[in-house]
C-alpha cells in the first residue's frame, strides 16, 4: 500500500515536473522566438499573398507562406519584365496638337481641350512579370502541432518550425546579396525524417529539366502585358519565342542523410535529417536600350554560374556572409518609444488589437524598421528602382502593371532612403533616371514639341518608359497627360547630394540630368494674360475640376502642382550650378523664370488653391494632393517662412480629410508632420497601420480603405508598397526634420511618444542623428557630422549653429549645449 502511494506521488511528482519543465520551455521557447522588437510572427501558414513572408536581395525576391504539407514560395527577379527597349521611330510626332489645346485654352474651351489632349498619348508602359512559384511538398498525415512561423527583420531570415508524429520540423529561407542565392534548409529532429519533393510553376512561358543534380526551369516573359486596369481585352497578355526576356532558375539540394534524386520536373529528397536547398534566379536583361533576346545577357550561364559559386560555399558560410551583408545597413538606425514593450501576440493579433485602439509603440516602431527593411530587400540593382510592389508580384497581370508610377508612387518609395541612413538603396532610382532622361529627350521632342532637355510622363517601366500613356487616346487626360515626371524625380538627385555632400556625384550624374529636367520646364511654360509663366496645357495628378459652367475635366492651365514641381526643380538646379559655377548664363534665365511663376493662391475656402480659377474639385477627398508638393517633398512652405500658405495647406488637408489610400495616407503623415502637428500626424499613422483582410488583388479601393496586410504590407488596397516607404518616412520626420537653414529636433513629437531614443537618422548638410527624449523633451543628442562645417540645430525656441568638422561628433544636452 505504501509502496503504491509512494510510486503515485512519485509519478504526480514526475508529472509537475515535467509540465513545470515543458512550460518552462514552451514560454522560453516562445520568448526566444516572440519577444523581440524586430520579429513578425504568426500561428498559422499564410493563406494568401498579404499574410506570406517577403525576401530578397535587392534583385531576388522571394514570398513565404511557410505551409506544412505544401510550402508555396513566390519566385521574383527585379529585372523580369513584360516588353522591350522602348521603340520612339514607333510614336508618331503629335506635338503640333499641343498648340491646338493652347488655344482651345485660351478661348477657355475646356471640353475640346480636353478632347484634343487625349490625343496626345502614346504606348502603354510594360509590366512586372512574375518569374515562377516553388513547391515543397511533404507527403504526411495529420495536423502539425506548436505550429510557428517568423520573419526577423534585423537578420532577413524567415524561419517555419512545427510538430508532427513526435518529430520537430524546422525551415530557414533567406536570400543572399553577395552570394546571389536563394537558401532554404529543412532539417528534422529524426534522422530519416525529412522526406520531401520540389516543384517549379510559372505563369510565364517555360520548361523544366534535370541536368544532373540540378532542376533546370528556363522560359520568357511577355513581349507585352496590356494593363490590369483596361479590364478585358482580347489577348492582354503576348507570348512570341522570339521575343522577350528569359529567365532561368537552377535548383539544388544538399543533404544530410537519406537520398535525393532528380527528374525532369522535380527534386525528391527521402529520409533525410536534414537538406539545404541553393536556388538562383537569372534574366537575359541587358539594360533599357538593348533586345533581351538578341543583345540579352545569358540567363542560363548565369543562373548556371551562380548556384555552381555558392554550392562550393557551405550553408553557414553563406549564412554568415548575407547577416555581415544586411546588417551593415539595417543596424544603422535604432528606434525605441517609450521603452517598447513587446506584447508576446501573433503581429496579426498585435495589428487588429491596435486598430481597436491598444498602445503598441513597438509595432509602431516596428512598422518603421520594416520600412527599412523592405528597401534594403529591394532596391539593389542599379537603373532598376522598386516598383509598385517594390519586387514581390504573383500576378501576370498585376496591380497597375506594378510599374513605376511617377506622378507620386516611384517618388514616394524613395522619402525614406536618404533620410533613415539607407542611401545606398536610392540609387537605383538615381541611376533609373539616366536611362529616363535618354527617352525622355524623345519624348520631350515629339510629344510636346520641346527640342530642350528631357520630359517624363506618369507611367514608367524598366526600358525607362516616359511618354504619356494611354495607348493613344483610349484614357482620360487626367493621369496620362501630365508631364512633371521628370522635374519632380531629379529633385531626388540634389536631396542625395544634400544628404551626402557628394560633389563628384553632383557634378557628374545629378547636375545634367537636373539641367535637362529644368531645360525642359523652361521651354514648356507659357505666359498667362497677367505675365506669368505657367504650363498649358496642364493636369493635376488623377484630379477633375468641376468649372464655372459645370464641366467635369482634368485638361487646363495653371497648375499649381506643375508649378510647384517646376519652381521646386529651377531653385535647385540654380544652386547646384552655382555650386559647381557652370552654365552662368542658364542660371540667370533659370533666376529670371523663378521669379515669373504664377504665384501660390489662396482659395475661398482657405484652401492652397488647386486650379487656375478658383474651381471646385469633382471628389473633394481625392487621395491626390499634388498641390501640396511645396510642403512635402519640396521645401517651399513652411509655418514659420510662409504662414499663410501653411495655414491654406492645412485647410485643403482638413478638407480632403484622413481617409484615404495607403500611399496617400503616408504622404498625408509626411505633409502633416511637416505642419508641425505632431498628434495630427500620429492620428494618421495609426490610421495607416489599420488592419486590412488579407484578399489578394480582388479589391481596388480607391476611397479611404487604406491600411496594412498581417504581413505589415501596405493596404492600398490592394498591396502597393510605396504606403510602407511613406509611413516610415513620416515618423523620420516627427522625429528630425531638416532644410537649408537646418536640423530641426523633435519637430512633430506627439504626445503618445513621450520617451524614446533614436540613432543614426541623417540629414541635409550630412549630419547623422541620436537623441534621447523624455516626458516629452529632448534630453541629450550626439551630432556626427558626415561632411562637416556649420551645422545649425533648432529644438522648440531654441537654437545653437556650430562648425564642425567630419567624424567629431558633437555631445548635447536638451538646452543644445555641450554636454559635461
Ligand atoms: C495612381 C494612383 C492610384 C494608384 C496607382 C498606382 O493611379 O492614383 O491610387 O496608386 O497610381
Amino acid at each position: 500500500m505504501w509502496k503504491l502511494k509512494h510510486l503515485n506521488r512519485e509519478k504526480m511528482r514526475t508529472r509537475r515536473f515535467l509540465s513545470v519543465s515543458l512550460f518552462f520551455v514552451i514560454s522560453t521557447w516562445r520568448y526566444c522566438f516572440a519577444q523581440s522588437d524586430n520579429i513578425l510572427w504568426y500561428n498559422r501558414p499564410a493563406e494568401h499573398f498579404e499574410e506570406a513572408l517577403v525576401l530578397g536581395n535587392g534583385k531576388t525576391g522571394a514570398t513565404v507562406f511557410g505551409g506544412f504539407r505544401s510550402d508555396r514560395i513566390f519566385l521574383n527577379d527585379a529585372t523580369l519584365w513584360s516588353g522591350g527597349p522602348v521603340d520612339t521611330t514607333a510614336s508618331p510626332d503629335v506635338s503640333h496638337l499641343v498648340q491646338q489645346v493652347r488655344e482651345a485654352l485660351a478661348r477657355e474651351d475646356y471640353k475640346t481641350a480636353e478632347q484634343i489632349n487625349r490625343k496626345i498619348e502614346g504606348k502603354f508602359s510594360e509590366s512586372f512579370a512574375p518569374l515562377g512559384t516553388l513547391y515543397i511538398e511533404q507527403e504526411q498525415e495529420g495536423n502539425a502541432a506548436d505550429y510557428y512561423r517568423e520573419l526577423d527583420i534585423s537578420k532577413a531570415i524567415a524561419k517555419v518550425r512545427y510538430k508532427l508524429d513526435g518529430v520537430t520540423y524546422t525551415r530557414e529561407y533567406f536570400v543572399s546579396n553577395p552570394d546571389k542565392i536563394m537558401i532554404i534548409k529543412l532539417s528534422a529532429s529524426k534522422p530519416g525524417a525529412l522526406n520531401f519533393r520540389v516543384r517549379f510553376t510559372s505563369l510565364l512561358k517555360y520548361a523544366t529539366s534535370a541536368k544532373g543534380d540540378i532542376l533546370q526551369a528556363h522560359g520568357y516573359a511577355p513581349y507585352h502585358a496590356y494593363p490590369n486596369y483596361m479590364g478585358r481585352v482580347t489577348e492582354p497578355i503576348r507570348f512570341d519565342e522570339a521575343k522577350g526576356t528569359r529567365f532561368s532558375t537552377g535548383i539544388r539540394v544538399k543533404n544530410k542523410g537519406g537520398r535525393v534524386s532528380v527528374s525532369d520536373t522535380s527534386i525528391s529528397v527521402s529520409k533525410a535529417k536534414e537538406a539545404v536547398l541553393y536556388i538562383s534566379m537569372a534574366t537575359s536583361f541587358n539594360g533599357f536600350e538593348k533586345d533581351p533576346v538578341k543583345n540579352g545577357l545569358d540567363s542560363k550561364k548565369l543562373a548556371d554560374d551562380q548556384l555552381n559559386t555558392a554550392c562550393q560555399k557551405t550553408y553557414e558560410v553563406i549564412k554568415d556572409r548575407h547577416l555581415e551583408d544586411f546588417q551593415r545597413f539595417f543596424h544603422r538606425v535604432k528606434l525605441e518609444l517609450n521603452g517598447s514593450a513587446t506584447p508576446n501576440l501573433p503581429t496579426d493579433e498585435r495589428l487588429k488589437r491596435y486598430a481597436e485602439g491598444a498602445t503598441d509603440n513597438s509595432l509602431e516602431a516596428l512598422y518603421f524598421q520594416y520600412g527599412r527593411y523592405l528597401l534594403i530587400s529591394c532596391s539593389r540593382t542599379e537603373g532598376v528602382p522598386a516598383n509598385l510592389q517594390g519586387i514581390w508580384n504573383p500576378y501576370i497581370r498585376p496591380p497597375w502593371s506594378c510599374n513605376y508610377t511617377m506622378n507620386i508612387n516611384a517618388e514616394e518609395n524613395y522619402w525614406l532612403a536618404e533620410c533613415a541612413n539607407l542611401p545606398e538603396m536610392h540609387k537605383p532610382f538615381l541611376t533609373f533616371l539616366e536611362r529616363l532622361a535618354v527617352t525622355g529627350k524623345h519624348t520631350a521632342k515629339a510629344y510636346y514639341g520641346v527640342d530642350k532637355g528631357w520630359a517624363a510622363g506618369h507611367n514608367s517601366d524598366i526600358w525607362a518608359t516616359s511618354n504619356p500613356v494611354g495607348d493613344y487616346g483610349k484614357l482620360s487626360p487626367r493621369s496620362p497627360c501630365w508631364n512633371m515626371g521628370g522635374a519632380w524625380a531629379v529633385t531626388h538627385l540634389w536631396e542625395h547630394y544634400l544628404f551626402s555632400g557628394d560633389r563628384k556625384f553632383l557634378e557628374e550624374k545629378a547636375y545634367p540630368l537636373m539641367k535637362g529636367a529644368a531645360e525642359f520646364c523652361l521651354a514648356w511654360m507659357v505666359r498667362d494674360k497677367d505675365g506669368y509663366l505657367i504650363t498649358s496645357p496642364s493636369t493635376s495628378p488623377e484630379a477633375h475640376y468641376v468649372n464655372a459652367d459645370g464641366f467635369r475635366g482634368a485638361t487646363f492651365y495653371g497648375g499649381s502642382a506643375d508649378i510647384a514641381m517646376i519652381r521646386e526643380c529651377l531653385d535647385q538646379t540654380i544652386k547646384a550650378s552655382a555650386l559647381l559655377n557652370v552654365d552662368a548664363g542658364f542660371r540667370d534665365s533659370m533666376k529670371t523664370s523663378l521669379k515669373q511663376l504664377l504665384p501660390y493662391r489662396i482659395g475661398k475656402k482657405g484652401n492652397l488653391q488647386e486650379w487656375y480659377y478658383d474651381w471646385d474639385d469633382e471628389e473633394p477627398q481625392h487621395r491626390h494632393q499634388s498641390h501640396l508638393y511645396g510642403l512635402y517633398p519640396g521645401h517651399q512652405i513652411t509655418p514659420g517662412k510662409t504662414p499663410e500658405l501653411a495655414q491654406a495647406a492645412r485647410r485643403t488637408l482638413e478638407i480632403k480629410g484622413d481617409q484615404t489610400t495607403g500611399w496617400s495616407k503616408g504622404w498625408r503623415i509626411n505633409l502633416w508632420a511637416r505642419l508641425k502637428d505632431g498628434n495630427r500626424t500620429y492620428k494618421m499613422y495609426r490610421e495607416l497601420l489599420t488592419y486590412v483582410e488579407p484578399d489578394g488583388a480582388k479589391r481596388t479601393n480607391y476611397s479611404g480603405g487604406g491600411g496594412t496586410y498581417p504581413n505589415l504590407l501596405d493596404a492600398h488596397p490592394p498591396f502597393q508598397i510605396d504606403g510602407n516607404f511613406g509611413g516610415a518616412a513620416g515618423v523620420v520626420e516627427m522625429l528630425v526634420q531638416s532644410d537649408d537653414e537646418g536640423v530641426y529636433l523633435l519637430p512633430a513629437l506627439p504626445d503618445a511618444w513621450r520617451s524614446g531614443t533614436v540613432t543614426g537618422i541623417c540629414t541635409r548638410g550630412g549630419f547623422e542623428i541620436s537623441m534621447k527624449w523624455e516626458s516629452g523633451a529632448l534630453v541629450s543628442v550626439d551630432v556626427l557630422p558626415k561632411v562637416g562645417g556649420k551645422c545649425s540645430l533648432h529644438y522648440k525656441d531654441r537654437s545653437a549653429e556650430f562648425e564642425t568638422e567630419k567624424g567629431r561628433k558633437l555631445s548635447l544636452d536638451g538646452d543644445l549645449k555641450w554636454r559635461k
